[in-house]
């Protein structure tokens, strides 16, 4: 049976009800574990209050804010994680960013800081977050993050953020290779397209999802709940035998060729 009772879980992403980190901080709570969640801070403490509202019925333990980019932040994260909890279990990783005039136009006139930028928070992150995490996961741990078909297959407008994920799934492998010997896991789940904030301010996400639901065998986008349910699965003692792994979770889509 599914079971995180006993758990420690990180969750870093969630920006509304809608992210998909939301989704997943929900399912691993139902499944008994004990939730921590990082949050982007901004100027006036505004995303602080919202975030803090909804993620209220959870019980956080644990509520900080961590910019990625900023090393402070990073390290007094993965501090308080050490003072508060001894230990860590479970760290989700549902992050990403490019400049929004990045993820239209020509993928050549990609700038030079656009690049960096989406490289380094949407896939520097996640090496550098293991890397804080691999001396906490004392008994072993799973980390997961969150990719997107952008990063193997060309969509219009994924732009930079493909080579982004591309990078990103092949950072899972070489961090699953190198933390499997302290039993600490570390997979992807690569969704299908889910209306969230950073999906939304995409022009044309409707008629993409309206392809999806053509297309994908179920006929139908994934929700926030499945990509929960997945990732879940991937934290608990059910997947163990599973690293360095990309689990699609898109209704099916990305087997089809036509
Ligand atoms: P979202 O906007 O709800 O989540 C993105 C999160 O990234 C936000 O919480 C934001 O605060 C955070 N973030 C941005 N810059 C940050 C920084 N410098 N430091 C810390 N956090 C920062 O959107 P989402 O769709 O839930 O995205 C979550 C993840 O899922 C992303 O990695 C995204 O690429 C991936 N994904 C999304 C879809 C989709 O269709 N929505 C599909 C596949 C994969
Ligand atoms: C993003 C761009 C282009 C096509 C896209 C997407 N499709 C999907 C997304 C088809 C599903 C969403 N996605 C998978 C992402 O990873 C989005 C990342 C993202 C979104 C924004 C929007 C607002 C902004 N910067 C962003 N940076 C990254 O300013």
């Amino acid at each position: 049976m599914l079971n995180l009772a006993g758990k420690k879980a990180l969750v870093t992403g969630i920006a509304n009800n809608r992210s998909i980190a939301w989704g997943i901080a929900q399912q691993l709570h139902a499944a008994g574990a004990e939730i921590g969640i990082t949050y982007l801070p901004d100027d006036k403490g505004k995303a602080e209050r919202k975030i803090a509202e909804l993620t209220e019925p959870l019980s956080p333990s644990l509520f900080v804010p961590c910019n990625v980019q900023n090393d402070e932040q990073l390290e007094a994260t993965f501090q308080t994680v050490q003072d508060k909890w001894g230990s860590l279990d479970i760290l989700i990783h549902c992050l990403a960013f490019a400049g929004k005039e990045e993820l239209t136009g020509d993928f050549s006139k990609t700038s030079r800081a656009g690049f960096s930028q989406a490289l380094e928070i949407s896939t520097y992150s996640l090496s550098q977050m293991a890397s804080f995490a691999k001396p906490l996961m004392t008994n072993g741990g799973s980390i997961v993050t969150l990719t997107y078909l952008g990063g193997v297959r060309v969509v219009p407008n994924y732009n930079v953020m493909g080579i982004a994920k591309a990078g990103l799934e092949m950072t899972v492998r070489y961090l699953a290779a190198e933390l499997g010997k302290e039993n600490i896991r570390v997979n992807a789940i690569s969704a299908g397209p889910i209306r969230t904030l950073a999906s939304s301010a995409i022009g044309g996400i409707l008629d993409m999802i309206h392809h999806v639901e053509e297309v994908a065998p179920l006929g139908r986008t994934v929700t926030q709940t499945e990509v929960g349910n997945a990732t879940a699965f991937l934290c608990s003692d059910l997947a163990s035998g599973i690293t360095g792994q990309v689990l699609y979770v898109d209704a099916g889509y990305a087997i089809m060729g036509m």
